[in-house]
């Protein structure tokens, strides 16, 4: 996994502060998106609901090990996440979904919902605020009209004016059209006002997600099956702190979370990252 954005981590820091989101180009590989859509079809095939096909796949980290963990413990985003949210990134969920391809006539000037995600509030102030939850967006498929690109009100995480609800499914005023490639991540604060498109491609339009949340939340996702298990046991084999963390064990939360706050949060996350580092 790699990244080709053009800019550095601060860049794209300052860019989420600003804007609510940014993009990092090129991370998700065409080998792991077509592992990843066949692991969909083998799912699909497996769903024991008669007459139904689920679209839907949370828990991905614990279906698929192999082909996930490395995706979600990617240590540059994990780095962009420390960065955005301190050292308490845990996995909120890792989903997979496709999305079926709607009529033309059915999706005509239709948005599927603005909102805000998990753990969001309508914002009290025009402040950056850390966000409690982030969600890293990816595509299998290039985000054109037919696919259904992401939509999203730039600051919307700093704006406290109410959402006017004539326009829930519905495109919006001040909206951007996440241009976004196959294998492009959009790291999203919970607070930006967002909407997906329906998709009129005629093929399954697939969305996989990275929700993380810090690590005294709770998590949407189950860590107690068999391979979370067993990747938990490898990381404590290892003092592997940050991978702890993302299955919810955060062994430094008691003292980290009462510090006494007197230094500025970014410059303490920093010394902690950097501690470690060093181990
Ligand atoms: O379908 C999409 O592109 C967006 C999904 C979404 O809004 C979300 O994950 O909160």
């Amino acid at each position: 996994m790699s990244t080709d954005s053009g800019i550095d981590l601060q860049q794209h820091l300052a860019q989420f502060k600003q804007d609510g989101y940014t993009i990092f180009k090129g991370v998700l590989t065409s080998d792991f998106m077509e592992q990843a859509k066949r692991k969909f079809a083998d799912m699909q095939r497996e769903v024991i609901i008669p007459g139904k096909r689920d679209w839907w796949f949370g828990n991905m980290c614990e279906y698929a090990p192999k082909l996930i963990f490395p995706a979600v413990s990617n240590p540059f985003l994990l780095d962009f996440a420390e960065m955005i949210m301190g050292p308490f990134v845990q996995i909120d969920n890792i989903t997979l979904s496709g999305f079926p391809s709607d009529s033309k006539e059915e999706a005509k000037h239709r948005v599927s919902g603005w909102h805000r995600d998990r753990y969001a509030q309508v914002p009290r102030s025009d402040a950056y605020e850390r966000p409690l939850s982030i969600n890293m967006i990816s595509y299998f498929q290039d985000m054109t009209t037919e696919y259904g690109p992401l939509r999203v009100i730039p600051g919307s995480h700093r704006n406290r004016t109410a959402f006017d609800m004539s326009y829930k499914f519905s495109p919006h005023p001040d909206e951007v059209v996440a241009s976004v490639q196959a294998g492009d991540v959009i790291v999203t604060h919970n607070g930006l006002l967002h909407t997906g498109t329906p998709n009129t491609s005629g093929n399954t339009r697939f969305f996989f997600s990275q929700y993380y949340n810090l690590t005294w939340l709770r998590h949407t996702d189950n860590f107690s099956g068999p391979n979370i298990s067993l990747l938990i046991e490898q990381a404590r084999a290892a003092n592997d702190h940050r991978t702890l963390r993302l299955f919810g064990i955060d062994e430094h939360l008691e003292q980290r979370c009462n510090s006494g706050f007197l230094i500025e949060d970014e410059v303490v996350w920093r010394r902690w990252m950097e501690e470690e580092r060093k181990r």
